[in-house]
């Protein structure tokens, strides 16, 4: 993926200066004063509580307040995920916002000014637009197979491996909301926010979905997105704008993004304190540094348990991604792992996005069977067969085994 120019080019400055944020005249806006340009929230009749887009059984799976696509249903998509297939995930609901009333605050003492920098909807569209392909892939993507093909326990959201999706995302460049608002030469993290109703869980208010990122991060490849494959971002995606951070554990994404704090002190939350770390005896005693990168996952694109007829040539799709590098390869094997061979891969492997492949199966025995398959990236990053276990269940990356049964 080519680097962007690390300071905007002459037309990207004037456009810039053209919309140049306001700032704010009272001058005294402190951290909770949120501008929470609040319409209403999502309803629970349309399906999981909180979720506005419809949730047709044959494409989502309600766990709680979140959405699982149902990955064997990608079979029929390209590599975008369309919008009304994307998982969600919503640590409360869906928060129905007015682009109008809209306000992005950026504040810190990681500013030059020290003051806080606003942006409105349209502000934020003037700014020199950026279109690039990313997955949001939930950290908990996959694990229940912790429990399934691991037996061990783990907490949190019992994805399968449908918490995953590609879209096109358009949006400004973080970097250059940063540079407008005054970021200093020595500001270390920022920490976006979410607009949603504070996340309480065992009783105790963690506040606002937020979670530090270090500048070296947010001044890469982080986008302001407002658009998801070529449409306004859907209400359920983070309506009027949220962050894409290419690569990242999806919690990096925050959605409904009211303000960003600037800090020249590391800046910490809930969100890289108490989650989104490895916990566990195979872990340092306080938890592994917070997460940062995704891994690497392969899977068929077909309901676990499903049923094949014997002596047919049945084609068998799949994807593979890894959040470390483009990928290189694709084995398979079916018959629980004994042989492998190369599946076909479909797509032009590009980093931060999945391909797609393909390999053909004639089963000959009836009964139950083990199809697997395994990636390898650029980077010889290779899914394990056993994913070291960590409390939390995060980072799923073992090779999956997948039950069919032969007819
Ligand atoms: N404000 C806010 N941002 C959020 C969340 C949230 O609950 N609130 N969930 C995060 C998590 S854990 C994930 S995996 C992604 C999911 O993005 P999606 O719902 O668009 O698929 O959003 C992230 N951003
Ligand atoms: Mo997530």
């Amino acid at each position: 993926m080519p680097r962007r120019p690390a300071v905007p080019d002459r037309r990207t400055l004037l456009k810039a200066l053209a919309a140049a944020p306001v700032l704010s005249a009272a001058g005294t806006l402190s951290a909770a004063a949120v501008p929470a340009a609040r319409a209403g929230t999502a309803s629970a009749a349309a399906g999981a509580p909180g979720i506005v887009k419809p949730l047709p059984p044959e494409y989502f799976t309600i766990r709680g307040t979140n959405a699982e696509a149902r990955f064997e249903t990608f079979r029929d998509t390209g590599l975008l995920t369309p919008t009304d297939r994307f998982f969600v995930r919503n640590h409360t609901s869906t928060p129905v916002l007015e682009a109008a009333d809209w306000r992005l605050t950026v504040w810190g003492d990681g500013l030059h000014g020290r003051e806080p920098v606003h942006f409105t909807y349209g502000q934020l569209r003037d700014l020199f637009p950026v279109t690039r392909t990313a997955l949001i892939e939930c950290a908990g993507n996959g694990r229940s197979l912790f429990t399934t093909q691991q037996g061990e326990p783990v907490s949190g959201t019992s994805w399968t491996l449908g918490a995953v999706g590609a879209a096109r995302w358009r949006g400004a460049r973080l970097s250059d909301v940063l540079r407008l608002a005054g970021l200093a030469p020595d500001a270390v993290d920022v920490m976006p926010r979410g607009l949603d109703d504070p996340y309480v869980t065992g009783g105790v208010d963690l506040g606002r979905v937020r979670r530090p990122l270090p500048v070296a991060k947010a001044l890469d490849d982080v986008i302001l997105a407002y658009e998801m494959n070529g449409e306004p971002l859907p209400y359920d995606h983070g309506f009027p704008v949220r962050l894409v951070v290419p690569s990242w554990v999806g919690v990096a994404s925050i959605k409904w993004l009211g303000d960003i704090q600037v800090s020249r002190t590391p800046l910490s939350s809930p969100w890289s304190t108490d989650y989104y770390r490895l916990f566990g005896p195979a872990h340092p005693p306080g938890g592994s540094a917070p997460l940062t990168l995704q891994t690497l996952k392969s899977a068929y694109e077909l309901p676990f348990g499903a049923t094949l007829e014997a002596d047919r040539t049945h084609r068998l799709d799949g994807r593979a991604w890894s959040a470390h590098a483009s990928v290189r390869k694709v084995e398979v094997s079916t018959d629980g792992g004994a042989h492998w061979r190369l599946a076909r891969i479909v797509d032009r492997p590009v980093p931060g996005r999945w391909v797609r492949w393909t390999t053909f199966w004639r089963p000959r025995d009836t009964g139950p069977a083990t199809l697997l398959s395994r990636v390898t990236d650029a980077a010889g990053n290779v899914q394990p067969e056993r994913t070291v276990h960590n409390t939390q269940g995060y980072l799923f990356d073992a090779v999956v085994r997948h039950p069919v049964t032969v007819v």
